[in-house]
């Protein structure tokens, strides 16, 4: 089995998949949560240190704005670990009721605006190049504003923000069906995000977080087009059984995500070189976070596996055969194929741990960050 293909591949971590989160209907602590954004870069770095995968965590501004950005990018490098994507907040602002970016009061666009220009400062200063901007943005009644003023004003925040951009530093602008907004989102789709990266330049890509389709959404094709497009910026991997319930990847649809790594593996874009950034975006609501952390980053490191064991010439022959069942049984074959052992190995040959959750486990580091962290305020949604 030839995985030289898995060499460089890496996955970034959300600081906030290490706090507290939850749903509408209860946010359950636990013990040992980070207070602050150290904490959570510690934590993040504990899954580096048992994969080797995941060596880059992302931020959210406000959620982790410390005093001091450059100590922080310090404290991150001490633990092997670098930061990521800079995630903008809209969504937990009074303000922002009726919109943000598409908002009709030019004074609280402004503000909308403002906040990414901050998150820009922070990118320079933790040494980022990602800004990533999901906006919660919508109507939830048909007439509530105009469909297209509020693209209008978009395009219009849109350019502001990129404008303000530094060669080096790349916008990810991520789309979502529905949710909070629930009759129209301003960026329900990867056609609506595209749109606007193509009318603001090569710095704008789209992030597709899987958590954000209809039901039944073929997200491959979706990774496919936007490949051919030279503007799939980033993923937002996690996994759904309805809504965007930000489980761990994989964990619901292990086929799906087999598929979408398939079609980044057949163009190449698993290679660092691609710039693709392979994130994370997911909660762990009721099971431990560390562990479920390690899982995820394993789950795509699994399929990635499956899919560079696709034979890509016998494929290409039977699809121009026209042998329907032939091409699908050599896909089916890669993946049906296990892996696990071939990746422990790989694991073991880099002086990483075959089972890293078991060694996570072994390691103590849960109970000892439960016993020292005493007091403050755990961090988190709703926190
Ligand atoms: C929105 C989203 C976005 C983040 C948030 C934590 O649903 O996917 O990527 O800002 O989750
Ligand atoms: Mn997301």
């Amino acid at each position: 089995m030839n995985l030289d293909g898995l060499d460089g591949f890496s996955i970034e971590v959300p600081s906030w998949a290490y706090g507290n989160s939850g749903t509408r209907f209860k946010v359950f602590t636990t013990r040992g949560v980070p207070r602050n954004p150290y904490e959570k870069i510690s934590d993040a770095a504990q899954v580096n240190k048992l994969t080797g995968l995941a060596n880059r965590v992302s931020l959210h501004i406000p959620w982790d704005v410390v005093d001091d950005w450059a100590d922080l990018r310090r404290h991150a490098e001490d633990n092997g670990v670098a930061i990521g994507a800079i995630n903008s907040n809209l969504f937990q602002e009074d303000e922002y009721r009726l919109g943000s970016l598409c908002n009709p009061d030019p004074a609280i666009r402004r503000k909308a605006v403002d906040h990414h220009l901050q998150c820009l400062d922070v990118m320079r200063a933790t040494g980022s190049t990602d800004l990533k901007v999901w906006l919660p943005d919508g109507l939830n009644y048909p007439g509530q504003d105009s469909l297209r003023g509020r693209q209008e004003r978009l395009a219009e925040s849109l350019r502001a923000i990129y404008d303000a951009m530094d060669p080096d530093q790349r916008m990810l602008l991520e789309y979502k069906l529905f949710e909070p907004a629930f009759y129209s989102m301003d960026i329900p789709d990867w056609g609506t995000s595209l749109l606007h990266c193509l009318a603001l330049g090569e710095q704008a890509t789209v992030v597709l977080d899987t958590g954000h389709h209809a039901p039944g959404t073929n997200i491959e094709f979706i990774v496919m087009q936007l490949l051919r497009q030279n503007r799939l910026g980033a993923f937002d991997f996690n996994s759904r059984f309805y809504a965007d319930d930000d489980l761990i990847v994989g964990a619901a649809d292990p086929f799906q995500l087999f598929r979408i790594l398939s079609e980044i593996v057949a163009a190449g874009a698993h290679r660092p070189e691609s710039g693709i950034n392979f994130m994370l975006d997911q909660c762990h609501n009721i099971e431990d976070k560390i562990p479920g952390q390690i899982r995820s980053v394993l789950n795509v490191e699994q399929a990635l596996a499956k899919a560079l064991l696709i034979d890509q010439e016998a494929l290409a022959e039977a699809q121009r055969a026209g042998d329907v069942l032939a091409a699908n049984a050599i896909l089916m074959d890669a993946y049906e194929t296990d892996v696990r052992g071939v990746l422990a190995d790989r694991r073991e040959a880099r002086g990483l741990p075959r089972d890293p959750v078991a060694a996570y486990l072994a390691s103590g580091y849960g109970e000892k960050t439960a016993s020292e962290r005493v007091g403050g305020t755990q961090a988190g949604w709703g926190a």
